[in-house]
């Protein structure tokens, strides 16, 4: 594990991108769940989604400059929607006005900088129709009563979703070669919530770990007890004083510019520069790695916030960075 963890551990530095159709409406990647909104509604984005203005080289050639040694692309964000060609839904970017396989994009331009390559995928789904509702399925009940919920969950079916996310995690370690990390992600356990009996974790990280050996995986499976269930630990948003408590453990912390992952137009509180760089030397001082976020719009472009707060960190690195 640890020569596995070898190059993880030295790397310090990467960038998350939250990309999906929560781009389109631009106010937060829970959208559909904080509004409610139905599939129905939701499907315009569908429709809509048209990212003329994408181009992964550029992405990755922002990372490196910025110093960045790794990146994790949200292939299936909560929305259920994803950007590769899954054979097992028609819910994807190439049924959009996008038409192609934006994963592989993203892992040929990364790669190509010499840029390691990780894979977010969401354990939880809104939009697949197995999927149980649960206390933040945008269908939820007005009231927390569980016959509520029972009834709306009648002709649902999670060992179906299980299946399906199975096979979704096969393909993306399947098709596109050398995967360096697996980010799964669920957020909310508890009442109405889920945990490794409903992703099936154990059987899925056995699989992740049969497809691709060296593969580093996250904590998000619910397997922290379990062996070799998880590679690092995952603190999120947390201040710097928070992170001094990570020294002695593998963690990578992942943070956003602003209040939100996905493109948020109208957020406002857009970290500073100062404190970015303040987030990066604490991760590091404390023996941990940071994950920084970035939420392209919808045509695929890094907003200009973005784009200025990496140039500020490229500056930097390239005075204070040997490689
Ligand atoms: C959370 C998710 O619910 C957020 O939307 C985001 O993806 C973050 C990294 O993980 O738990």
């Amino acid at each position: 594990k640890t020569k596995r963890m070898e190059w993880w551990t030295d790397a310090r530095f990467g960038m998350f991108i939250h990309w999906g159709l929560y781009a389109l409406p631009a106010r937060h990647e829970w959208v559909k769940s904080n509004e409610r909104i139905t599939d129905e509604n939701y499907q315009k984005y569908f429709e809509q989604f048209n990212p003329d203005l994408f181009d992964a080289k550029k992405w990755a050639k922002e990372a490196k400059a910025a110093g960045m040694k790794y990146a994790v692309l949200t292939t299936k964000h909560h929305e259920g929607f994803t950007l590769f060609d899954s054979k097992y839904t028609n819910y994807k970017a190439t049924n959009t006005q996008a038409k192609r396989d934006l994963v592989k994009e993203f892992v040929e331009a990364f790669r190509a900088e010499g840029i390691k390559v990780g894979f977010y995928y969401s354990l939880i789904d809104w939009h697949h129709p197995d999927f149980t509702v649960d206390r933040y399925h945008p269908l939820r009940p007005n009231k927390d009563n569980d016959d509520e919920y029972a009834a709306l969950n009648k002709n649902r079916d999670m060992a179906k979703y299980r299946k399906y996310l199975y096979d979704q995690v096969t393909e993306l370690l399947t098709r596109y070669g050398k995967i360096d990390i697996l980010w799964a992600d669920f957020s909310y356990p508890g009442k109405h919530g889920k945990g490794r009996d409903d992703w099936g974790s154990v059987a899925l990280l056995k699989q992740i770990r049969k497809l691709q050996p060296q593969i580093i995986v996250d904590n998000r499976l619910d397997l922290n007890d379990y062996e070799d269930g998880t590679d690092f630990e995952t603190p999120e948003q947390v201040g710097t004083k928070e992170l001094e408590k990570y020294r002695g453990k593998v963690w990578e912390t992942c943070q956003t510019f602003s209040g939100s992952w996905g493109y948020h137009r109208d957020e406002n509180t857009w970290k500073s520069n100062r404190k970015l760089l303040d987030l990066l030397i604490t991760s590091v001082a404390n023996g941990g790695n940071l994950l920084l976020n970035v939420g392209p719009t919808a045509r695929g472009e890094f907003d200009n916030r973005a784009n200025i707060a990496l140039d500020s960190l490229s500056l930097w690195m390239h005075a204070n960075s040997k490689s």
